[in-house]
């Protein structure tokens, strides 16, 4: 695979598409392998439920808060050698925002290019999601997403060197057919693959595919940059940090699904759309997970614990179609109703709430560099 230089793959694709679930599962693959594995995680904020699941489920992973990849570049280079310091890792599987695109030009075309005698880049995967990739792709008006938004997610699709359908164990056969029917007429010369990350279906021709040497890209991708900003910053972005405390113990399992289902409830009565939000409790070594990936999904625990404890941390991360100022009424009001229905006291120690500001890439290639 990479010699002594670290394969760096990023693993792409909107708000909710699976992106930490399948780097949990590849990270797990290569160090089944006997690999040494780093994650990186990316977000505008900090305080990420990602990064506390990757690392709950016990890999090493560094977050490069504050914004994206692209404006972090610096950033991102300087997380991959702090993953290094031990011991160089064989493989590094990062996660870029889920609103961010044109990653080729100002990630991976840069990385190769500057640093191509550390890195060896995989191919750009990006997943796509089924819950709203389905609306986007069929320009169906109910989407629940502005146009801009639409235009980074099909961005994102038409930069990625391979497109992967997740969650494909929630698809019936036609519902695939018809994504993958929608996907080649809009991009034909793309390879298609499908996974679903939750029970492993594809994930070992996935694996084959990170193991190929990416094509060398025939031109960049255009973006208009005003439509992508616009589009990004339709988006609220939240992030809290609070913990619940009560002389009863509480069932975290049950405490995370409630507060996303009551989070969702408010939310469609705003009628305003979630890209995704997720909630974690934490109590000393255990942690449970729920999330919401779309208004018209169910709310899902992605992992339980099973545990009761009397005092819970939480993190809430949202981001969805509203003002900023809105989501934090929201998730304020939520927080406190559902810590009096328990009859727990509850703190907030955190809130971080904003609309993503325009992307200026620290390095922007207009030609592609040589693999
Ligand atoms: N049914 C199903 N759900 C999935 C699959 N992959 C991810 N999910 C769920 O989709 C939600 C978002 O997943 P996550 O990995 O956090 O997405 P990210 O925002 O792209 O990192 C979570 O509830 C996951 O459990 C899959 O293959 N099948
Ligand atoms: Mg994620």
């Amino acid at each position: 695979m990479a010699g002594d230089r670290i394969r760096f793959t990023m693993i792409g694709g909107f708000l909710g598409a699976g992106k930490t679930t399948t780097i949990g599962k590849l990270a797990h693959h290569y160090q089944s392998a006997g690999k040494r594995v780093g994650i990186v995680t990316n977000d505008q904020a900090f305080g990420l439920v990602d990064t506390g699941n990757l690392r709950h489920a016990g890999f090493q992973v560094e977050e490069v808060p504050g914004a994206c990849f692209c404006c972090k570049f610096n950033d991102l280079i300087a997380t991959t050698q702090k993953l290094s310091a031990d011991q160089t890792p064989d493989v590094i599987l990062a996660e870029p925002v889920g609103s961010c695109t044109d990653l080729a030009a100002t990630v991976v075309e840069p990385m190769r290019s500057l640093y191509g005698e550390r890195f060896e880049l995989g191919p750009l995967v990006v997943l796509l999601k089924p819950e709203h990739g389905r609306k986007i792709l069929a320009e169906d008006e109910a989407v629940g997403f502005s146009p801009k938004a639409a235009y980074i997610f099909l961005k994102q699709l038409e930069e990625a060197d391979v497109i992967v359908i997740n969650k494909v164990d929630k698809l019936t056969a036609e519902e695939l057919a018809s994504l993958q029917q929608l996907l080649s007429q809009r991009f034909p010369e793309k390879k298609l693959l499908s996974l679903s990350a939750r029970n492993g279906t594809g994930l070992d021709a996935l694996l084959r595919e990170l193991d190929q040497t990416p094509p060398q890209r025939p031109k960049m991708m255009e973006v208009d940059y005003d439509v992508y900003a616009e589009g990004e910053a339709e988006l609220g972005w939240l992030n809290c940090q609070a913990a619940f405390k009560s002389s009863q113990p509480l069932a975290m399992d049950q405490v995370v699904l409630d507060l996303v289902r009551a989070l969702a409830k408010s939310l469609e009565k705003e009628s305003a759309e979630p890209a995704h939000l997720k909630v974690m409790a934490h109590a000393e070594e255990d942690a449970s997970i729920a999330n919401l990936v779309a208004s018209d999904a169910e709310v899902e625990l992605s992992l339980d614990s099973g545990v009761s404890a009397k005092e819970i941390d939480l993190v809430i991360n949202a981001r969805v179609a509203t003002d900023p100022e809105q989501l934090e009424a929201v998730v304020r009001c939520v927080v406190e109703e559902e810590a009096k229905r328990l009859g727990a006291s509850f703190e907030i120690q955190g809130m971080q709430r904003f609309r993503p500001g325009r992307p200026v890439p620290t390095h922007r290639v207009t030609a592609p560099v040589n693999p």
